[in-house]
């Protein structure tokens, strides 16, 4: 038995400028927020400035890249490569994409830019708090789109914004490392904003093609039974998933953000005459990636014995600043596995981001632009990466979109991330979620058996029968 995706289905793969380029002070890059911020308080002493040297050996890649057969490749631009001051285009920067779009295009893949992946540049004051970040966005959107307009048929603005405005200005766990919830809806708010002028922009200069943006999704799980519980995880994916969905799609921002006291004030203090529009300007489709479930009970009642029995007995709480004051707090579920990153596998987590997205806003074109799995990936005495837990995650995970598709989501594509092992941000390069294994040392490529497999599953357009069944139980 097989799984078959619809015609035409988009198979992809996904990268990231900052996490893959390296080269950090050449042909006038200047640093981004990640850089000073890993070398305060990085893992490991891990840095961008190799990294899997992309930036000189990106030819290579897309070779790679071609011969994965998944016709689709996700990457971002850098915008401090492409205006290091972020005002003035830096030629060399500029030139570096256009190089990569054309060497997409003449191995037969297509370009899937995101204009912004995370790496801010430093030189902005304020960063994303500040309205001035998002009108500069506005400008880098119109100089990547003038170039590359005519060749970029799929165009993803902004990504993760949520992930990033609260983790980045509230929890201090990313760059600029804030602790201040206000910070935190202020740049949420520029970050839609941009994402708004950055329609604009493809619309003006790249016709034809087609845009959307990235979301973080993370369907809320409740910890128990309890009304209170309920109530909870229906709080935190308003708070959550729809902070962003909810303004692009609808123009306006979900309740939590309109009714909460401390929220309404800030979003008050940034929200313009107009903004709610350019947010809301019409997009192509939405990218939504998915990596697990949050599991939410009421704050009140983390001490009840069923939430208690449903605990991970070695887990601990996750209070979670941004979530706190909304009554609501995260807790580790029971796992008889977890991923590197900690997270409980639940391949049926994406069936429900699909089939909640499509019923709560209609049958609106969906991207899945990024699902993976961090492995430690060692090379075996063959010389070969037999990552099965990968393939099965993977295999389990499109099962599991294979079914949102049958229940009616309009599904047209999925990026596995990552192409290519990277830099995982604050955890580092032990982290590895390609399927491409890099070597740090020497930068040699190996594919890994789940290239293989992946290869197998675009060109056929279907799915072997899932290795294991659909129920998050894969050893990791
Ligand atoms: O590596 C990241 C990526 O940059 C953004 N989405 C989540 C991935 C895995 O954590």
């Amino acid at each position: 038995m097989t799984l078959r995706f619809p015609e035409g289905f988009v198979w992809g793969t996904a990268t990231a400028a900052f996490q893959i380029e390296g080269a950090a002070a050449e042909d006038g890059r200047a640093p981004s927020i990640w850089d000073g911020y890993l070398r305060e308080r990085g893992y490991r002493g891990d840095d961008g400035d190799i990294a899997a040297d992309h930036y000189h050996r990106w030819e290579g890649d897309l070779d790679l890249a071609a011969s994965l057969g998944a016709p689709a490749y996700r990457f971002s631009a850098s915008w401090s490569r492409v205006m290091p001051d972020g005002r003035t285009v830096n030629a060399l920067g500029l030139d570096f994409y256009r190089r990569l779009v054309d060497g997409l295009l003449e191995r037969g893949l297509t370009p899937a830019l995101t204009m912004y992946h995370m790496d801010l540049p430093a030189v902005f004051e304020g960063g994303w708090a500040s309205r001035e970040t998002a009108l500069r966005f506005a400008d880098y959107a119109h100089t990547l789109t003038e170039e590359l307009g005519d060749r970029v048929p799929m165009w993803m603005t902004v990504n993760e914004l949520y992930y990033e405005s609260w983790l980045g200005y509230c929890e201090g766990a990313f760059p600029p490392g804030h602790r201040d919830r206000d910070l935190a809806v202020a740049a949420l708010h520029h970050m839609l904003l941009a994402h708004g002028l950055g329609v604009e922009a493809v619309r003006r200069n790249a016709r034809g093609a087609e845009v959307g943006l990235v979301t973080g999704y993370a369907p809320t799980v409740p910890g128990s039974a309890h009304p209170d519980d309920v109530a909870a995880a229906r709080r935190t994916h308003r708070h959550s998933n729809c902070a962003v969905l909810e303004p692009v799609l609808r123009g306006s921002y979900p309740e939590p953000y309109r009714t909460h006291p401390m929220r309404a004030d800030a979003l008050e203090r940034v929200v313009r005459v107009g903004d709610l529009e350019t947010i809301a300007n019409p997009v192509d489709f939405i990218g939504l990636n998915y990596y697990f479930q949050r599991h939410i009970v009421a704050s009140e009642r983390t001490g009840a014995p069923e939430v208690a029995a449903a605990m991970d007995p070695l887990g601990d709480w996750l209070v979670l600043d941004h979530l706190h004051d909304i009554g609501v707090t995260e807790m580790r579920p029971k796992s008889d596995t977890r991923t590197m990153a900690g997270w409980k596998p639940e391949a049926d987590g994406m069936r429900r981001m699909l089939t909640e997205v499509t019923d709560e806003y209609g049958q609106v074109p969906i991207f899945v632009t990024e699902n993976g799995l961090p492995l430690p990936d060692y090379v075996g005495p063959d010389g070969r990466i037999n990552d099965v837990e990968r393939i099965a995650y993977t295999g389990e995970h499109l099962a599991a979109a294979h079914a949102a598709i049958q229940a009616g989501a309009w599904l047209r594509g999925y990026f596995h991330w990552s192409f290519m092992d990277n830099l995982e941000w604050t955890s580092g390069y032990g982290h590895r979620f390609g399927l491409v294994h890099v070597d740090y040392a020497t930068q040699r490529r190996t594919p890994k058996a789940s290239f293989d497999w992946y290869a197998g599953v675009a060109a056929a357009n279907e799915l072997p029968v899932p290795a294991v069944p659909v129920d998050g139980t894969t050893p990791i």
